[in-house]
């Protein structure tokens, strides 16, 4: 199925696309130039497709998926949309012909960084995986002008520069002019009564901003499917231009769009922030609902027609402003807009880090949103009076949406929700156990778990095409289209063969990552040493200084006896810190220390090698993850709510090294606990630990000489060119309790560390054992996951033409 271009006709068109964008020949023109014209062309091929899936879904009135998120993380899409269309080969050809290479022209698209990590990323994958799954899902976020900043090490400190993608233009998207909405803020409102006897809202001195939507092709897997990702730009209303006299007085608006916030883990109560969610929100409401004008759909069917997707409480406010559309434009009674809500909106929580919470004070919700106040106080009103009389006080005040002078988001999204799910599955017992308990008593139904997954065709086939076709040789394409097929590589695990030519792959890719590691970090690396990866936000709960720690270990052991036998490693970290998050940026600055001191330390060798690459992202990952033997999954049990690294890194082969948290449990599930290494504290452990208070880190720096030797070398100038990073490590983990159990850990860390090594001897076992992971990561397909949430929250099916016509969900 699709695109059929053969390779002269690839080759005229290109040559033709080029002279007529640049008005010269393309042998002249820079690496930019090329990939914009190759990008362009490929968007042309696209837009047929991306046309016609547009009109089947209305003309057979398909219900329609809206997933709502403040991020994004696509990553580069020349290589992934060109695969997806079935062209890769082709276009590889022809500008091999034209004596260009298509990597070279690939690397210099952005990687437009639309999100800080898991959940943007996540957000991507799912767009992937619905246009691939033939659905109807659109997805609708912003469109930052400023991407999450680029990350520079000086001296070792993390430094934060703009990161301006759209400098050389971006080729996917699409400015639809026809589409824009209005979204007001702050002002006064009045409700007055009109000629019908319907209340209705009066705004006056309000701020008008044009939301003007940039639409991207989201293409499917070699099924004709092309969906769409829109995303909104703020902009002065034409008619209001006048108004504005000078740059500084039209900065209010445009600033709503310039920049991503850059924490993932830290809610901060800006106001600026509050507007993006709301001009967000509000356009991608406004414009589903002009849609169901459009077609004259009866509103009380919108809940058949259409599933929004909230993802996380950042896009809350969907349950507000639908209200206030179906009541205030569409004249509909709150009893039968709630239930439209209602049963439209569905919420995913991807944290139970109290910090990450979102709680905006109601004085500046008032303020900026007095419509969008007065429904959620309304809401609010409703929820308490049904819930006092069944539950009483103290769960009602619990669960209210209004408490202390604040909104709490993650209450209005459960309230205004159908369904509510967690990322793991231990995730979702948390959050029905402990963070939203006095809502699973309330709600239980509403409850329900969806095990994050990744696209297997970014993370392996485009990725790692040497095990895609090792994969290929051995058991066909199947797993392909059906990822469960991939079990049947397990068959192979005694294979000899197959071992040695999947420790080649590894050995190749790993080579390619030494290169890069020599080219941007002037570091040598030997392949063959074991290469030990990190790769993910740098947060205190992930715990990047646990593995820090080890390694100082490993360093003063060497020191002491240089011929301990060490298996040859290389540490490999890349990690963003939150700007204002001065610990993580502290522990960056220790780890890039001890990389100096390490990586040139002569009775060190082979033995040690840190490489801690700068700005990671989703460019960065699609080089590492294939080359990584092990995969670190070390947060504290119970804080990571599922991770999506661990998966991908699994899907290439790496054996993990991981707490039971998160995903990581469901992966020890399905390759057995004898194919991956386990340490540390279970989260039943930690909650205890927590409970009884009897947690004394001080006492392990007292009684364990190891861990002794090891925290001393924070501060006794082991390290080179540290201020007082050293010591605020210490001061936390020694000082202060060690709030995220690091010490606690540390012994059994080290010892499964030990057993990594050993198993790394005997490289056939490790081969074994790398092929199981790669056999049982099939479950961890998106595909899978968003068939879950399809099938269980969205009720919407495939609209893939079949024989007979088109899959329809059931009227
Ligand atoms: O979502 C991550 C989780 O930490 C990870 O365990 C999970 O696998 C992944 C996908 O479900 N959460 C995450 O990435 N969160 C953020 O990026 C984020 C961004 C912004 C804000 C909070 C969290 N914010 O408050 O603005």
């Amino acid at each position: 199925m699709f695109m059929e271009v053969t390779v002269k006709q690839f080759v005229r068109e290109f040559k033709q696309q080029f002279q007529s964008m640049y008005a010269y020949s393309y042998e002249e023109g820079s690496n930019e130039q090329l990939y914009n014209a190759l990008g362009l062309l490929v968007k042309n091929y696209i837009s047929s497709y991306w046309k016609e899936t547009r009109e089947k879904y209305i003309k057979n009135s398909v219900k329609q998926v809206y997933y709502f998120s403040m991020e994004f993380l696509p990553g580069r899409q020349l290589r992934s949309k060109a695969y997806n269309l079935g062209l890769l080969d082709v276009i590889k050809e022809g500008l091999s012909e034209l004596d260009l290479s298509f990597d070279q022209l690939a690397e210099a698209e952005a990687d437009p960084a639309l999100g800080n990590g898991g959940l943007g990323r996540l957000a991507s994958c799912f767009m992937d995986s619905l246009a691939s799954l033939g659905m109807a899902g659109n997805g609708n976020g912003i469109r930052y002008q400023y991407g999450l900043f680029r990350q520079k090490f000086v001296d070792g400190y993390q430094v934060e520069l703009p990161e301006n993608w759209l400098r050389y233009r971006n080729v996917w998207e699409t400015r639809n002019d026809k589409s824009t909405c209005m979204v007001r803020f702050g002002g006064n409102v009045w409700l007055e009564e009109n000629h019908q006897g319907h209340l209705v809202p009066h705004y006056e001195n309000t701020l008008n901003v044009l939301a003007v939507p940039y639409d991207t092709p989201m293409v499917g897997y070699r099924n004709d499917t092309v969906n769409n990702l829109r995303l909104w730009s703020a902009e002065i209303p034409v008619e209001e231009e006048a108004n504005y006299h000078t740059i500084e007085e039209t900065e209010p608006i445009k600033e709503i769009t310039q920049v991503l916030y850059p924490d993932d883990s830290n809610y901060e109560g800006r106001l600026l922030r509050l507007k993006q969610e709301y001009f967000m929100v509000s356009a991608g409401v406004q414009s589903i609902i002009r849609h169901f004008r459009k077609y004259n759909v009866p509103r009380k069917n919108i809940p058949d027609k259409v599933a929004i997707h909230i993802n996380d409480t950042h896009p809350a406010l969907v349950v507000p402003e639908l209200m206030r559309i179906l009541i205030d434009e569409e004249h509909l009674s709150w009893e039968q807009a709630w239930e439209i809500t209602f049963k439209t909106c569905s919420y995913t929580n991807h944290t139970i880090l109290r910090e990450a919470l979102e709680k905006w004070p109601i004085d500046m919700m008032k303020e900026l949103l007095p419509r969008i106040y007065m429904i959620i106080e309304e809401i609010n009103n409703r929820f308490v009076e049904n819930t006092m009389p069944l539950y009483g006080e103290r769960i009602t005040w619990q669960t209210a949406i209004l408490q202390n002078g604040v909104v709490n988001m993650a209450h209005l999204a459960v309230i205004g929700s159908h369904s509510v799910n967690g990322v793991a599955r231990l995730h979702t017992d948390i959050l029905m156990n402990d963070v939203l308990k006095d809502f699973f008593e309330l709600y239980p139904e509403r409850f329900n778990n969806k095990t994050n997954g990744i696209t297997q065709r970014r993370w392996v086939h485009l990725a790692n095409p040497d095990l895609t076709q090792l994969i290929d040789d051995k058991i066909g394409e199947n797993w392909k289209l059906t990822p469960s097929e991939l079990k049947v590589f397990k068959g192979f695990e005694k294979d000899k063969k197959t071992l040695n030519k999947l420790t080649d792959v590894k050995l190749k890719n790993k080579k390619r990552l030494a290169d890069h590691i020599k080219e941007v970090k002037g570091i040598t690396v030997d392949p063959n040493a074991l290469f030990d990866v990190q790769i993910k936000r740098l947060h205190a709960y992930k715990r990047q200084h646990l593995n820090l720690l080890h390694i100082l270990h490993r360093y003063l052991e060497i020191k002491e006896n240089p011929s301990v036998d060490y298996v040859p490693r290389v540490f490999i970290f890349g990690a963003k810190a939150a700007p204002s998050y001065h610990y993580a940026k502290q522990i960056i600055k220790v780890i890039n220390s001890l990389a100096d001191l390490v990586n040139n330390d002569p009775d060190v060798g082979d033995k040690l090698k840190i490489v801690f690459f700068e700005n990671y992202g989703v460019s960065l990952a699609e080089k590492i993850i294939p080359a990584a033997d092990i995969s670190e999954q070390i947060s504290l049990a119970s804080m990571e709510a599922s991770g999506t690294s661990n998966m991908k890194l699994m899907a290439n082969g790496a054996l993990t090294l991981a707490t039971l948290d998160g995903a990581n449990i469901e992966i020890r599930d399905f390759v057995g606990e004898d194919n991956l290494f386990v340490f540390g504290l279970s989260s039943k452990e930690v909650y205890e630990l927590k409970a009884n208070q009897s947690y004394r880190a001080r006492e392990l720096y007292g009684s364990d000489q190891k861990l002794r030797n090891v925290l001393d070398a924070l501060t006794n100038g082991t390290i080179p060119n540290l201020q007082d990073e050293g010591y605020a490590l210490f001061d936390s983990l020694v000082n202060f309790n060690d709030e995220y159990f690091v010490l606690k850990d540390f012994a059994s860390y080290v010892e499964a560390q030990n057993k990594v090594d050993d198993l790394y001897k005997d490289q056939s076992e490790w081969a074994r054992k790398s092929l199981l992971n790669i056999a049982s990561s099939a479950p961890f397909s998106a595909d899978y996951t968003i068939q879950r949430y399809a099938d269980d929250i969205w009720k919407v099916r495939s609209c893939v033409v079949e024989d007979e016509g088109v899959h329809l969900v059931d009227e």
